[in-house]
């Protein structure tokens, strides 16, 4: 049950978009399982969350993806 709820973020260290996106995570007292990707060789997870332009951030929300940090800001307030 509790995985349902489970917000899963797909970022890289360096990507000023995922720094956007878990500052705002922070800021909303949102706990988050990170799942840091090597651009490289992305994880299938992100491939398939995210089949179109394949990069970060992409959240997961209780397993439904959130591609585009603007959007997922969007969301997130
Ligand atoms: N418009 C996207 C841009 C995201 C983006 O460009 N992410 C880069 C990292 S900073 C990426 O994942 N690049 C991997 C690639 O293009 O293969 C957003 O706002 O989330």
């Amino acid at each position: 049950m509790a995985e349902e709820h489970t917000v899963m973020l797909h970022g890289m260290w360096a990507s000023p978009f995922v720094k956007g996106v878990e500052l705002a995570l922070k800021i909303k007292v949102i706990t988050i399982e990170s799942v840091e990707e090597d651009l490289q060789n992305k994880t299938p997870e992100l491939l398939s969350f995210n089949p179109i332009y394949k990069n970060v951030s992409v959240l997961i929300h209780s397993g439904k993806p959130i591609c585009e940090s603007l959007v997922i800001l969007e969301n997130i307030n």
